[in-house]
């Protein structure tokens, strides 16, 4: 059985590994969703995975494609199924976008795997091999265990940051409204066995790793065990948490033992009324500054999720954010445009105020919607602002160096740095904010112009 495996890429991300400047390798750490399908496939079958960041797809004589789709890449997965299916091919495709609107997949797919993969893949992959016809959904078993070790020569490791990407617990039980996760898992959560975790952990190829869970500590009795099961291992890792475990100590302090370098955490907004209006009341914009604060003493970096365009959002967020992030002492932000996901509940909520449907502006780049207190045009402006501003070279010199203070803090601040230089090199790639280099030569020579008329 000869099976493809494809990652979409769109617009500007396709083939951007062959660029030199920005090539979007730190922003490539997981193919977990193609990996796992691929261990659960059949032990004879022949399996290419493509990413088509980094490749172009390739025509052959495939008895099976299946095709992952985050929303922002729908239409190019369709497009694929399209001519896969024009070819006589049959094509299936999973993930977030196909799960979560299977009957708009169904259009394009022969077959959807909703949900986890397991159970789903290996059956429809024996009704293939049976050659009987395939059911259009086919739905995993989300209590399943996830396969120990997964096939990652498949992919290539040079083009990725890391191939040494896992999770240790699937699913969060918040719901906040602008988040596909609860949805998708149902509600509920699933942690996978510590034995499984270290199993896993210790046959990885590199030091570094990458847990892409959603929420790693929301059991803390089971973050506990994992972290001490982790101690020992001499790895380092990031990954991502709630803001709300700032004030446990021991749990932070287990964390560092066990090698967090590093946290990914949901700010999204400084406004109360926003978080209540999108059930994350547990963030508290009040205590930021001191819970960023307690990362930092425990040695972690803190990359914030920062969201604009909210209900309770007039001009002046913009602004206030970007101050509000220097004040509180990010070390990184992911500044998006809010945007209403078909499939969660915002989108429901949203419905009449929206007005682009074009599935690949929801790359939280793109102001699909008509915001309450000002335009879209100034929403998307106002972003851009921010990002543009938060990855100044002045604010990321100003940034970074500050970790190279903190004992053992150096490891840290080149992992920002290099962080801070990916974002950097996305708002040049993309022009973020009408981004000019000659603007920006012109500053630069203006500021050092300044500096020489200093009196001595
Ligand atoms: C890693 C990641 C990324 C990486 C991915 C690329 C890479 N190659 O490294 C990067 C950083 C680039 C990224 C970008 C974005 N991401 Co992202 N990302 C994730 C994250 C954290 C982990 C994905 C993962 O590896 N999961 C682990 C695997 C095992 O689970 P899985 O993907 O669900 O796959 C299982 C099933 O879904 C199913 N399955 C999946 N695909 C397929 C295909 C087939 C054929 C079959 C049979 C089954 C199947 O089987 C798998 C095993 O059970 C998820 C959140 C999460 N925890 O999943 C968000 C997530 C997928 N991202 C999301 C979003 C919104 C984005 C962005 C739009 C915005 C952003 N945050 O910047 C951009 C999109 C960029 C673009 N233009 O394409 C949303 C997607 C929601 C949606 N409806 O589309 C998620 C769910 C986060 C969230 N909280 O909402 N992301």
């Amino acid at each position: 059985m000869n099976i493809l495996l494809i990652a979409p890429a769109a617009g500007n991300w396709r083939k951007i590994a062959k660029r030199s400047f920005f090539n979007g390798k730190t922003f490539r750490f997981s193919m977990l969703s193609l990996l796992s399908v691929a261990a659960l496939s059949p032990k004879n079958a022949k399996i290419a995975i493509v990413d088509e960041q980094t490749e172009d797809i390739p025509e052959g004589d495939f008895d099976l494609v299946g095709i992952t789709a985050m929303t922002a890449v729908a239409p190019r997965a369709y497009a694929l199924c399209d001519h896969f299916r024009s070819r006589g091919i049959p094509v299936v495709m999973g993930g977030y976008h196909a799960s979560l609107n299977t009957d708009e997949a169904l259009e394009h797919a022969d077959a959807v795997v909703s949900g986890p993969a397991y159970g789903a893949w290996e059956q429809l992959c024996a009704d293939v091999q049976a050659g009987h016809p395939l059911t259009r959904v086919y739905y995993g078993n989300p209590a399943a265990t996830p396969p120990v070790h997964l096939p990652r020569h498949l992919i290539a490791k040079d083009q990725y940051v890391t191939v040494s990407a896992t999770f240790a617990t699937l699913g969060c039980t918040n719901h906040c409204q602008f988040c596909s996760i609860n949805r998708f898992h149902g509600g509920q959560r699933h942690s996978r066995s510590v034995a499984d975790m270290v199993s896993e952990l210790k046959a990885m190829p590199d030091d570094f790793f990458v847990f892409v869970d959603d929420n790693l500590t929301q059991d803390r009795p089971y973050a506990l065990e994992l972290f001490k099961a982790l101690e020992t291992a001499g790895k380092r890792w990031v990954t991502q948490v709630s803001i709300d475990i700032a004030d446990d100590d021991e749990l932070l302090s287990a964390m560092r033992a066990a090698g967090c370098m590093g946290v990914f955490v949901g700010l999204e907004t400084f406004n109360e009324e926003n978080l209540h209006l999108q059930d994350k009341e547990f963030n508290k914009p009040a205590h930021y500054r001191d819970a960023v604060a307690k990362f930092h003493d425990h040695g972690m970096y803190v990359e914030a999720g920062v969201i604009v365009g909210f209900d309770a959002d007039d001009a002046t967020v913009f602004r206030n954010t970007l101050r509000m992030l220097d004040w509180v002492r990010i070390d990184a932000i992911q500044l998006a445009i809010l945007t209403p996901l078909p499939g969660t509940a915002l989108h429901d909520a949203m419905a009449s105020r929206i007005i682009d449907h074009d599935w690949e502006h929801y790359d939280f780049r793109h102001a699909v919607f008509e915001p309450k207190h000002m335009s879209a045009a100034a929403l998307q402006a106002g972003a851009d602002w921010i990002i543009r501003r938060f990855y100044s070279p002045w604010r990321i010199l100003r940034r970074v160096p500050r970790w190279a203070a903190i004992p053992g803090g150096l490891r840290n601040c080149a992992y920002i740095l290099a962080l801070n230089l990916a974002y950097y090199g996305r708002v040049r790639r993309f022009h973020i904010g009408g981004y000019d280099p000659a603007e920006e030569a012109a500053t630069a020579r203006h500021r050092a112009g300044k500096k020489n008329l200093r009196p001595a």
